[in-house]
Formats: structure tokens, sequence, C-alpha cells
């Protein structure tokens, strides 16, 4: 059987088609459309015959695959860990859990998702470089980064790829190759293509241009940081705040969104007991809503029309996080 693969443009999407291509090849069977996906279909995906008529590329149709993204019910085989999945009423109610179609939002990534039941479902022996891929992505898409410096000097050949994978973002035929290598080699061993590395050290060199930028402009407030990138080109840390001062325990940071200002706020994932449970009943997605937006306990985001608001909005949030 040939199928068509349609992934979430990320990490865990395309780490996700990876592990399916190498299950699919076991057995005797491939994949002939590699089709990242990203969340600005989602219109277009409410279709229930989107599978027949959309463009992503020519050619014959063949059986889909969904990986890492919201439910089809014209899915072949589909595997999702966002709670958020079903786009309809009805078809959260057609569901059925079956060997070929499950939902399990307890996994930190689609691709342990996708490992654990091909192994489980189908007796299936994944190659063994598969085990550091699956821990990787539990880290990446889960944010269980081990500290805040992990995340800003990319040392470890698996976030080195992950630079690979932001930069080829719009990259349609490096993004198509790259599902195939995940599924044949270990990272370690793309980490050291020279096409990586070279993503890498950009990402590595931006991220200390990045950090400069913090360590200028960022403002402590008791147990809070504030910076404004609406004034630069720089992207935005969101953990270098925590890089800077390990204690505090939020980051609010101002971004420029189109024509919007975005607020975002995060908890410092690194605190934990007491200091931590000292503010247990703030929610930062309850405050969000406050400014039309929302999130869970420890990130949520909104999007503010001027920034004169967004500041002031930043600035009423201060006391609030510093449970005053
Ligand atoms: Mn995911």
């Amino acid at each position: 059987m040939t199928y068509d693969v349609y992934f979430h443009n990320d990490f865990d999407g395309r780490a996700s088609a990876a592990v399916m291509l190498a299950f699919l090849r076991s057995r005797g069977d491939d994949i002939m459309h590699f089709v990242p996906v990203n969340f600005d279909l989602t219109k277009q995906w409410l279709d229930e015959r989107f599978f027949v008529k959309h463009a992503l590329f020519k050619g014959p149709r063949n059986p889909a695959i969904v990986l890492d993204f919201p439910y089809h019910p014209g899915a072949a085989i589909w595997f999702d860990h966002h709670p958020t999945t079903f786009k309809k009423e009805a078809w959260k109610k057609m569901f059925r859990k079956d060997r070929f179609h499950r939902l399990d939002p307890e996994y930190l990534s689609n691709c342990h998702l996708t490992y654990t039941a091909l192994k489980e479902n189908f007796g299936w022996r994944p190659p063994a470089h598969f085990r550091d891929l699956v821990k990787w992505l539990d880290v990446i898409d889960g944010a269980r980064f081990a500290s805040a410096a992990q995340t800003i000097m990319l040392k470890e050949p698996a976030l080195q790829v992950m630079a690979y994978v932001d930069g080829t973002e719009d990259d349609r035929p490096a993004t198509e190759a790259f599902v195939t290598l995940l599924a044949e080699e270990p990272l370690d061993e793309i980490a050291k293509m020279p096409a990586v590395r070279r993503m890498a050290k950009i990402a590595q060199k931006e991220n200390l241009k990045g950090l400069a930028y913090y360590r200028k402009h960022l403002k402590t407030m008791g147990d809070v940081t504030l910076i404004d990138l609406t004034a630069t080109t720089i992207s935005s840390l969101r953990f270098a705040p925590y890089y800077l001062h390990p204690t505090v325990l939020y980051g609010v940071r101002i971004t420029k969104k189109g024509r919007f200002y975005h607020m975002g706020v995060g908890a410092n994932p690194w605190i934990k007991g007491a200091a931590r449970k000292k503010h247990a009943d703030v929610h930062i997605g309850e405050l969000m809503r406050k400014f039309g937006g929302g999130g869970h306990k420890n990130a949520g985001a909104c999007e503010i029309s001027s920034k004169k608001d967004a500041l002031a909005a930043a600035v009423s949030l201060i006391p609030v996080l510093n449970g005053e």
C-alpha cells in the first residue's frame, strides 16, 4: 500500500512522519507524498472532502495519514496528542479509537505516541536510534529542557537539528528530504551534516545576539521580568530571562506581530517547591482572558492593538504576578 502523509510542520510532526515511514517500509508499504501542514489550513481542513480537493500537490491521491494535526474523518491513519484536536462536534462523536486512529494528550510528543502505538498495536520492532529521537521530542515538544542555557547555546546534537528544522520551515524540498533522513539516521549523525551545522551556527549566533539585547533591556521587578521587543528585529528568547535571573518566577514579553502587539507571559519552568507554591493561585491563562487572550496555568498570551495599551497591560500584571 502507498500512502500520503500530512504532518504538522514542526519537529514533532516531522519526527512522527519519520517513525511512520520506517514502520510502513518494514511492512513493504511506502509513502508517496510528504505534505507539511500548518494551522493556517484549518478552514479548508473542515471540508469532508479535503483530501480529494486540496491543491497541496499534483498527482494521484493515496490514502491519507495525518500526524500531530487535527482529526479528519478522511484519514486512513491518524495519531495526535493535542487535546483541541476535534474541530467539529460531529467528528468528535464519529471518532472511534482503533489500531490506526489514536488521540492521547498524555504524551509530551506525538512522535512518542506514534512510536509506542505502532509498537504495541502491530508488534513492530523499531530501529534502535528512534529511542533517542523519541526522548528528545518529549523534551522539545513538551518544553522539558534541562536548563535555560541549553535552549540558548544549542550544544546538544538534537537541539542543533531543531535549529535546522526551524530554519527550513518554508523549504518544502528540504522538509521532505529531512523526514526520510530522520527515518534512517540517528540525530548525532544528522547534526554532523554541513547544511545542519551551518544552520545551527546561525541560530547559535542569533541567540547570543538576542541574549546581549536581553542583558541590556530586560527589566526585573521583584519576581517578574519584562522585555519590550517591539523596537528590535531580535527574535524572542523565551527562556533568556531565566538564564540571566535564575530565581525569577515569571517573564513578560511584548513583541510586534503584524498589526498587533503580542503579550506573552510564562512561568520559569525550573522553579520548583516552596518558591513555586507561593504563587500556586496564579493562573496565567485566566489573567490573559481579561485582555481577550488565553492559555494554560503556566503560559498564556494575548493580542493588543496599540503599543501603549500593551505596555500598560504588562505594567498592570507585574504586581499581580508578584502576589501583591
Ligand atoms: Mn506535537
